[in-house]
């Protein structure tokens, strides 16, 4: 072709495929092509960094006077391990510390619990006292070292124990600099670790935040989170809309106490996830920050500090695969690269081997160098905002935000969060995300490397991933419960633990002032949940999936229609629907995938009941005689499956010899190895198409019944 021929093509290619819209992985649709009058009505453009709407940034000089915090989250079984843990991290070169504690203290059970047995150490540090704090920042000098706390539901405790380990070691509330998680609203939308209903939580939330500004006032009191919805299957509109509206209900709330809004706007931070769609991705931070400059300015705010909205990023955990573990290094490089352009303040990077289990302490160096890479040698902390007044992004910032202010309104017009956690309404949504996303992978409209295209013979998984021996970790740390309840004063204790339970009963008083007071007479942190317990019961939430959307999507995919036709075959030779359990075993409350794979087996054909989460696995038992299931399908992702899987196919065996039981989560070959020696059907690892799991359930109902 002569010149004229390409120059030709480059024309026609500009004028008729510019607008061709390709629907990336996430919910924004890209055009091929951008030019000047893609900025026409944009309105956030001509601003500086450091001024409003902050589209480009909170500082005026950002990274080239500070670059982002290298914070990794982390937590090892014990106080000790992760003290030891934490200060090589600092001398490593980290840069503030994120701590991440085990399920048992986010329920505020303490270790000797029996509901909390095979949790404990398991996904995290155990802290049960002052104690556990004391050694788990020893030597660490918290008036010189930010720490981050991913804490919520226990936060009245775990914080209290926090400042009065502080003070203890000699520094005062006001030196300490970090922040506390402090979001109760998305615990009930994904994470689940709440433990009270939402408006005592919310009072809760509003005491932290309240003592916090009084008496610690470089604490960011909250980090409003969006990082659990991404990892729950929400796009980046909702991730964005959920989160802000989430922190519009925090600072309403606190208004509603007599807070100023500036001072209010002060401490908040956020948090987001940042996953593979990277132009998007950027444009998503940049557009939070757009968002809620407007949100703030309009609720009163005046100063940069209040209206600037700063951020964690962390990489995306979903976006891990088992297969071939070591391309998960590429895509968190990537992710963090979006989330730099983006602006955030502070950053995680998610370890390599994490998809298989705990991870290694090679792949976590690997992932905290990948950032000190980044600010070391790559130049990145040279330029501010470098896509600054470029076509696409300026232009998806300015859609994503428009997008988000849309749903904003929706769910405004649900009766605001809360009632749209009561409904149910935000959890169907992002539930049917979550299930779009799956049948997008499974029939292979979106890529995953390795896993669903360019498959390429299984290499070896690394065979140096942590594991955690908790039996050990519990009985140390029962020992120790035991010990501090020798040494403390029984009655200052009693009396403390009152005082908290009259604050919380009457409304008066400073919850989190009541529970330093229990806590430094040594009253753990079980004991302080418990006071609570007796004003504010534990809250019980339903578990809710819908049927349709996953089975609607895959329709045309022949491999999914195979599968349906072996249920359909199933149930003319059972004269009856299939019958399936799916169910949460412990203090597990990652429900993503139970829900995706209910909907899925329903959809194929199966009768499929849903279990309540944190069961014990004798209530698992009940649930499958209740279902009068055939299978009982566990997901267990946090560590705990030895235990409880293990108790749940011993019991059955008993109680319900018929049924058999699989499992799927992160479960390393060599568990599923001696889970199967004991009586367990079949191990589904992560990154298993619907069609091979519905197959799965197929063998093992027929198999069960020959059996
Ligand atoms: C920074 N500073 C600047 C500046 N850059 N000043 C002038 N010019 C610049 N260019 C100042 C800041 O104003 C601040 O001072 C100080 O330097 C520290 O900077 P920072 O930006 O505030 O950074 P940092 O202290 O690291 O705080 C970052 C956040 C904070 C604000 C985002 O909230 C944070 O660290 N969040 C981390 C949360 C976290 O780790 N979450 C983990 C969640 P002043 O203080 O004087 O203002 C993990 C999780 O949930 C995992 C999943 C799960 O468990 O379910």
């Amino acid at each position: 072709m002569n010149r004229e021929g390409d120059m030709r093509g480059d024309r026609d290619f500009a004028d008729e495929s510019r607008d061709a819209v390709r629907h990336g992985p996430s919910a924004v649709p890209l055009k091929a092509l951008y030019t000047a009058s893609d900025l026409e009505g944009v309105s956030h453009l001509g601003s500086r960094p450091g001024e409003a709407p902050f589209v480009r940034g909170p500082h005026a000089s950002m990274y080239t006077q500070k670059p982002w915090t290298i914070r990794q989250y982390a937590g090892y079984a014990d106080a000790a391990d992760s003290n030891l843990a934490f200060r090589t991290a600092l001398a490593e070169g980290a840069q503030g510390l994120s701590v991440a504690f085990d399920l048992p203290t986010h329920r505020g059970y303490d270790s000797d619990d029996p509901a909390a047995a095979a949790d404990v150490g398991m996904a995290g540090v155990a802290i049960d006292s002052v104690e556990d704090m004391k050694r788990l920042f020893r030597q660490i000098p918290l008036d010189r070292v930010s720490v981050s706390m991913t804490m919520n539901g226990a936060v009245l405790p775990v914080l209290a124990a926090f400042i009065v380990a502080a003070q203890e070691s000699g520094v005062r509330p006001e030196a300490l600099t970090g922040t506390i998680q402090n979001d109760i609203l998305k615990e009930y939308m994904v994470r689940n670790t709440w433990i009270f209903a939402p408006e005592p939580s919310l009072r809760i939330v509003a005491d932290v935040v309240e003592y916090l500004a009084e008496r610690a006032p470089r604490f960011n009191a909250m980090s409003v989170s969006g990082y659990h919805f991404q990892e729950a299957g929400a796009d980046a509109v909702l991730e964005l809309a959920l989160t802000l509206s989430n922190a519009r209900t925090y600072v309403d709330a606190l208004v509603t106490r007599g807070m100023s809004v500036e001072r209010i706007g002060e401490r908040l931070s956020f948090f987001f996830g940042v996953g593979t769609d990277f132009f998007v991705e950027i444009a998503k931070l940049r557009a939070a920050r757009v968002v809620w400059a407007g949100i703030m300015s309009e609720l009163g705010a005046r100063g940069a500090r209040a209206q600037a909205l700063r951020m964690h990023c962390q990489t995306s955990g979903w976006s891990l695969t088992a297969q071939h573990p070591q391309n998960n290094i590429v895509r968190t490089t990537i992710e963090a690269m979006a989330a730099v352009f983006g602006g955030t303040q502070s950053l995680h990077t998610n370890a390599y081997d994490e998809a298989l289990a705990l991870p290694s302490a090679d792949a976590s160096r690997l992932a905290r160098d990948t950032q000190l890479i980044m600010q070391h040698e790559m130049g990145l902390c040279d330029v501010i905002d470098p896509w600054a007044g470029s076509y696409m992004m300026e232009s998806i910032t300015d859609d994503i935000a428009g997008r988000v202010r849309d749903l904003m309104t929706q769910i405004a017009t649900q009766g605001g969060v809360v009632e749209a956690i009561r409904s149910g309404w935000v959890q169907q949504r992002i539930h049917e995300a979550a299930t779009r996303t799956q049948a997008r992978i499974d029939s292979g409209q979106r890529v995953v490397v390795g896993v669903n295209r360019f498959r390429s013979p299984e290499a070896d998984p690394p065979s140096n991933c942590l594991e955690i021996d908790g039996r050990q970790v519990r009985a140390r740390q029962v020992r120790q419960l035991a010990e501090l309840k020798t040494r403390r004063d029984d009655v200052l204790v009693a009396r403390a633990l009152a005082a908290l339970a009259d604050g919380a009963r009457d409304g008066t008083g400073n919850l989190l002032a009541l529970t330093i007071e229990c806590v430094r007479a040594r009253a753990t942190i079980g004991e302080c949940t418990r006071a609570l317990e007796g004003v504010w019961p534990r809250y019980k939430m339903p578990s809710r999936f819908s049927s349709g959307l996953y089975g609607e999507a895959r329709m045309v995919d022949a491999a999914w229609r195979d599968a349906c036709n072996r249920v359909s075959a199933l149930v003319t030779r059972l004269g009856r629907l299939p019958r399936v359990l799916i169910a949460k075993v412990g203090q597990d409350g990652h429900d993503r995938g139970a829900k995706t794979v209910a909907a899925a087996l329903t959809d194929a054909g199966f009768y499929v009941s849903l279990g309540a989460l944190f069961r014990s696995p004798g209530e698992v038992v009940d649930d499958a005689i209740a279902a009068k299931a055939d299978v009982v399908g566990i997901s267990s992702l946090s560590g705990a499956h030895l235990d409880l899987v293990g108790e749940v196919v011993r019991t059955l065996r008993v109680r319900r010899p018929m049924a058999a039981v699989v499992v799927g989560g992160i479960i390393p070959d060599e568990h599923a190895r001696f889970l199967k020696r004991n009586g367990l059907f079949a191990v589904l690892g992560p990154g298993a198409a619907m069609e091979s799991i519905v197959s799965s359930f197929v063998e093992t109902v027929e198999l069960a019944l020959a059996s």
